[in-house]
């Protein structure tokens, strides 16, 4: 990758230029935009486009897909005719260089794919049979608001349910965001709480620092001699800019530590050293490390002394008995087991040599920056990961500190969209967790406020109509999707459920209304960078809608004109009126950015927000007397006591490991002896572009396989494999490699699910075999924690 220096200006054109010249451009907005939009040699900002037939518009795309990158389409005569990305004569010198990736480049195929859904489409077979019938726009709205109309007099608001969808939400505004907007202006719904993504991290982190944003922007990292990523693949993952700064600190001479079960792109890019774990045994190899960083006396003594509360006997909380402290707990004077790196080396077969170097280095280079990604945390032990990962920082005194981190990522998103969609409040106050949703639909009654419902005590309808707008959520990225497909077959429980995608995806199959959306190049949208990002790019209309497509604004605008409410719900706003309102409410928020007017934005096309590094609880540290940590004790609570008086074996008040349901010490390890973990592949964005064909020459979908456990099963490479447990079955070829380490096997999250027709999964989509158990304190998703047993099919 190159970074901004390789982008010398040949002009001598400095940012204050840039903007100067922005501004002039701007000052005839109508000629800009013609500009943009004109034929042959055109000059946009300071960027100069070759002279031809077409336009290169600067967009971007509102995916979920980690990154948001700098897209050139070229249309001509209506048509997108090629993809290309920023170039390096692109002569803004402070933009990340953010180059578009395999995905990007092949939007295109996605666009103009042949499968695309061309027309409304109503359900005819059995639910999930996946027969249905063209219908008119007129009768899809019709029948929407006839069932919500139904559907609510006969259950009420809380039986109105909108499901997870991630595929529009790079981006302030979606079909989403517009479709929760109408239910509460008719009622209300059901609402729910907790991020698949990383939620397990999001509860869990403000039990030691009294908040969960822990992240630092990444240009405070540039000094860092060390960095730990724990689980963290940005390579792949991409992370708004990261790599941009990854890859200029190894330039710099950062030494990078991978600790991953797998392989990944992010180690075999960037690492010095490759640290293989068993999955869901972190805390283990944790605890390991602060027994040797505590034990040799590393750890910063005045940091804990000053700030931390729990290290030893000497300060515990009041009401607590004695040997609750961490170093009680490391040294065994709790239960008589001391956490050496011999005890670690068997729970995650990390040698015990390793495990004492990994903690010296550590502790000894300062600062040092342990990055938790969300791979580890999307675990049924995820909660304990990302806290464990917070006590090792603080130890070693790593918050708040300049090339230090604190734990799991959490990034910095305080300077992006500070206005959004109005949203009138939700009459509805009860919530579940995303988890709870099949139960919610299949028997609501049995949700209680211990499986996670809130502002209630019990549910008063089970979901009856269902909203799934750019999700594939019902079924493929639904852990157990057996036991979800079981309740949505059943037409007597979700009486109506809408789905809008561009694919028959699986989870479409299970809509009894089927809507094709337009994708992001037909429609308008601001693309937002994720976490430390700190830029936005327009996200314009290139094309018009192929086929009958429709975005979903567009029809549940229609559908609230039937229901009564047109004006209200739309305030006379086209999509592109609420994308300016938007813009124009952030741009008046933070007067000191001077953000451009949209008709600016329309030809400089992004915006960079000023520096400004941030460092997370950097002024608690700095000041402690009058910035107190916003926990209960005002300290790090290395020891938590709210954890304590739950009293729950899984939650610890003091993160340390606590053997995994499914994790390799499970009795269940002696039918299915292999952990599956599963990862966010370069070839698409979660389940999104499964279908482009380029993408999947990139990477077939394959069961990464050790040869040790090859071997003992007979498996050779390209061997068609069965994956198997109780939950399910799918049938793939096996790509047996070093890349994992023995004892693990890995798929790539988000194939399509397609099972035949004795119900084995053909696609290699490890939903068939995960498991839908919730974390104890989040009442989050466990995707991650699976056993298999693999053999030759
Ligand atoms: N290319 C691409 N980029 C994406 C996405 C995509 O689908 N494709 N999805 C986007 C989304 S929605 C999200 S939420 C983020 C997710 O980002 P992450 O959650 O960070 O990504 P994952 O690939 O799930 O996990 C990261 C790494 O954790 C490792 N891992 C798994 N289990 C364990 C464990 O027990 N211990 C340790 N130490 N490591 C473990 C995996 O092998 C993997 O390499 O990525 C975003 N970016
Ligand atoms: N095994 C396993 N499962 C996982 C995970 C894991 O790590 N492992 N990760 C979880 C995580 S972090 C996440 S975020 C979820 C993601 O799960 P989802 O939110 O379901 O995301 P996708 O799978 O990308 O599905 C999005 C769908 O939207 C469609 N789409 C794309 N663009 C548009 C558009 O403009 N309009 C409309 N209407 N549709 C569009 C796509 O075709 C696709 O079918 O998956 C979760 N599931
Ligand atoms: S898919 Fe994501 S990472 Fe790839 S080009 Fe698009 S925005 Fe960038
Ligand atoms: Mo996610």
């Amino acid at each position: 990758m190159k970074n901004n220096e390789d982008c010398k200006d040949p002009s001598g054109v400095n940012r204050r230029d840039f903007v100067k010249l922005s501004g002039m451009v701007a000052a005839l907005p109508l000629i800009g935009f013609k500009f943009a939009h004109a034929g042959g040699k055109i000059s946009v900002a300071s960027q100069e486009f070759p002279s031809s037939p077409e336009n290169i518009v600067p967009t971007c795309s509102s995916f979920d897909c980690g990154g948001k990158c700098d897209i050139r389409a070229h249309v001509q005569e209506g048509v997108v005719t090629r993809i290309s990305t920023r170039p390096d004569a692109d002569l803004d010198p402070e933009m990340p260089i953010m180059r578009a990736c395999v995905r990007g480049r092949s939007y295109r195929k996605f666009v103009y794919h042949p499968d695309r859904l061309k027309y409304p489409m109503k359900r005819v077979g059995k639910r999930g049979e996946g027969k249905f019938e063209r219908i008119s726009w007129d009768e899809a709205t019709t029948l929407i608001a006839d069932n919500l109309k139904r559907i609510t007099e006969k259950y009420g608001p809380e039986s109105r349910y909108v499901h997870v969808g991630t595929a529009v939400s790079g981006s302030p505004f979606s079909g989403d965001t517009m479709v929760r907007r109408l239910l509460n202006q008719t009622g209300g719904y059901l609402n729910t709480y907790h991020s698949v993504s990383m939620g397990n991290t999001a509860a869990a982190t403000p039990y030691t620092y009294g908040a969960a944003a822990s992240g630092n922007t990444l240009d405070t990292l540039a000094d860092t001699p060390l960095v730990i990523l724990w689980g963290h693949n940005p390579n792949e993952t991409i992370f708004g800019h990261t790599n941009h700064y990854f890859q200029k600190m190894k330039q710099n001479g950062t030494r990078f530590i991978v600790v991953d079960p797998r392989y990944s792109d992010t180690a075999a890019s960037l690492a010095d050293q490759w640290i293989p774990l068993l999955p869901s045994t972190d805390n283990a190899l944790m605890d390991a490390m602060m027994y040797v960083i505590i034990t040799e006396n590393l750890h910063d003594k005045a940091f804990v002394e000053r700030y931390t509360l729990g290290f030893d006997e000497r300060s515990m909380p009041e009401g607590v008995p004695a040997n609750e402290s961490l170093v009680a707990y490391l040294t065994g004077a709790k239960d008589g087991v001391k956490k050496t790196p011999e005890w670690a080396e068997k729970i995650t077969h990390v040698p015990a040599q390793t495990i004492r170097q990994l903690a010296r280095d550590y502790a000894t280079t300062k600062p040092a920056a342990l990055i938790q990604g969300w791979g580890p945390q999307r675990h049924n032990c995820g909660e304990r990961t990302a806290r464990g990962s917070t006590l090792l920082a603080t130890i070693t005194g790593n918050v708040g500190v300049k090339g230090g981190w604190a734990g799991g990522y959490g990034g910095d998103s305080s300077r992006k969209f500070t206005a959004g969609v109005e949203m009138p409040d939700n009459p509805v106050s009860k919530k579940i967790s995303v988890m709870n949703w099949v139960q919610a639909a299949d028997d609501a009654s049995k949700i209680t406020p211990a499986d996670g419902l809130t502002g209630g005590d019990k549910l008063d309808s089970n979901i009856r109509i269902l909203f799934s707008l750019a999700g594939n959520y019902l079924a493929n990225q639904n852990p157990d999707i057996h036991q979800a497909v079981k309740v949505l077959e059943d037409d007597s429980k979700i009486e109506f459920i809408v789905a809008s995608d561009l694919f028959l995806t699986p989870s479409a199959k299970y809509a009894d209304l089927l809507l094709p959306e337009t994708s992001f190049m037909e429609r308008w949208n601001i693309g937002e960078s994720w976490g430390t990002g700190n830029y936005l790019i327009l996200s314009e209309k290139l094309i018009e809608p192929q086929f009958e497509s429709r975005t979903d604004y567009d029809w549940i605008r229609e559908v609230a004109g039937k229901l009564g409410v047109e004006k209200e719900f739309s305030l006379g706003r086209t999509e592109k009126d609420w994308i300016v309102s938007i813009w124009e409410k952030t741009r008046e928020s933070m007067p000191e950015e001077k953000l451009p007017t949209f008709d600016e934005l329309l030809i400089t096309r992004r915006y960079l927000f000023k520096d400004k590094p941030h460092i997370a609880f950097e002024a608690n540290i700095r000041d402690p007397q009058n910035n107190p940590f916003p926990t209960p004790s005002g300290k790090i609570e290395i020891f938590s006591k709210r954890l304590y008086d739950m009293q729950h074996p899984e939650i610890p008040a003091l993160s340390h490991y606590v053997p995994a349901h499914e994790g390799p010490e499970d009795e269940l390890s002696a039918r299915f002896p292999l952990q599956l973990i599963t990862w966010k592949g370069k070839n698409r964005a979660n389940s999104t572009q499964y279908a482009n064909p380029w993408l999947k020459e990139v990477l077939e979908q394959k069961l990464w396989i050790n040869p040790a456990d090859a071997m003992q099963r007979g498996i050779a490479q390209g061997d068609s494999v069965r994956i198997h447990n109780d939950r399910g079955v799918t049938l793939i070829p096996a790509e047996v490699t070093q890349r994992i380490m023995p004892g693990v096997v890995a798929l790539q999250a988000g194939a399509w699910w397609q099972p035949d027709e004795n119900g084995v999964d053909r696609g290699g989509c490890a939903n068939v075999l995960s498991s839908a158990r919730i974390t104890a304190l989040a009442k989050g998703n466990s995707h991650q924690t699976m056993l298999v047993e693999v053999v030759k099919a």
